[in-house]
């Protein structure tokens, strides 16, 4: 049997050919449409019409002032969910608790955090609960000294939870705006770990009850859709509030990060682009996705 398609064959390669060569341009010139136009009237589509047709098409792109892969750019950046972080609160301080897997970029992260608290010039405590390792305290005692703000450091070995309490106490005693407590590195499926998180949630709000406000999970974007099954399980042990993604400079695998808003319900707060103190940024979801595909920052 014949069909439309078949029928038509001669005519639509003509015109469909020169339709999609224009509407597959970023930016169509002149020329394309003037091409358009002569393929239109080559096919014997009257030139009132040929030229109304090819108007319309012209006015589309020019109504939207986008090319297809800006369309695209926000269509993807629509899929993405962000919130902006208010830092200074009329109830002082603000506390946050950072969780994560090991190696995530948690300390560095909370470095970076401090450091945009005092950017808007308010005054930021850290809170080093890494009890595990000498290294991990010490780690963020010399961020601290950079940032430079205030530091709570646990002796190694002692219960997180102490350690979280007495931050949380000197942050009220001098007056912080926030307190950013740093965890240690903890594999999402080590039930005792998860259960010490708790602790930690515990002993904030027996020094203030509506202590921890906050629970930012830092996802290495490096591992792709790893990151999403481990904020599953650390999203069931201590609801988190936001998500931190660090290493998006290093990611060949940013694409998961489209799924966050569908499977995991949080907004993205903050990114990490590099390893440097100022390399943490508002995450811009219109950025975000122009960057993905190419396109340059300024819209
Ligand atoms: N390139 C890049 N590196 C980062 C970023 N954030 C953190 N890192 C690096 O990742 C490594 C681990 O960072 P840490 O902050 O120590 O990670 P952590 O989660 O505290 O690690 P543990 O406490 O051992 O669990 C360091 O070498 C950081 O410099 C980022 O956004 N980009
Ligand atoms: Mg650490």
């Amino acid at each position: 049997m014949v069909t439309w398609l078949g029928a038509l064959s001669r005519t639509r390669d003509a015109i469909a050919g020169a339709l999609r060569r224009v509407l597959r341009l970023e930016r169509p010139d002149p020329a394309a449409f003037e091409e358009l136009e002569e393929t239109l009237l080559r096919a014997d589509v009257a030139p009132r019409l040929a030229a109304e047709w090819t108007e319309q098409i012209r006015d589309a792109y020019r109504g939207l002032r986008v090319s297809p892969m800006e369309m695209l750019s926000e269509m993807l950046a629509r899929r993405l969910r962000t919130a902006e972080v208010h830092w200074a609160r009329e109830e002082r301080p603000l506390t946050v608790l950072v969780v994560g897997v090991n190696g995530c970029g948690k300390t560095t992260t909370c470095a970076k955090l401090a450091r945009l608290v005092r950017a808007e010039g308010l005054r930021p405590l850290l809170g080093a609960g890494d009890t595990f390792r000498a290294a991990g305290s010490e780690q963020l005692r010399i961020w601290a000294a950079r940032v430079p703000c205030d530091v709570v450091v646990g002796a190694t070995g002692a219960d997180a939870a102490a350690v979280a309490y007495d931050a949380l106490d000197a942050a009220i005693a001098r007056g912080a705006d926030v307190m950013v407590f740093d965890t240690a590195g903890r594999m999402h499926t080590r039930t005792p770990l998860m259960e010490e998180l708790r602790k930690v949630r515990r002993a904030l709000a027996k020094r203030l009850p509506r202590a921890p406000e906050e629970t930012w999970i830092v996802l290495d974007a490096a591992l792709g859709r790893n990151a999403l099954s481990q904020a599953r399980a650390f999203h069931e042990a201590v609801p988190l509030t936001g998500v931190i993604l660090s290493k998006l400079d290093g990611s060949s695998k940013a694409g998961f990060v489209y799924s966050i808003a569908d499977e995991l319900g949080l907004p993205i707060l903050f990114a990490g682009l590099g390893e440097g103190p100022e390399d943490l940024t508002p995450f811009d979801p219109h950025s975000f996705s122009r960057a993905l595909l190419g396109l340059d920052e300024t819209l």
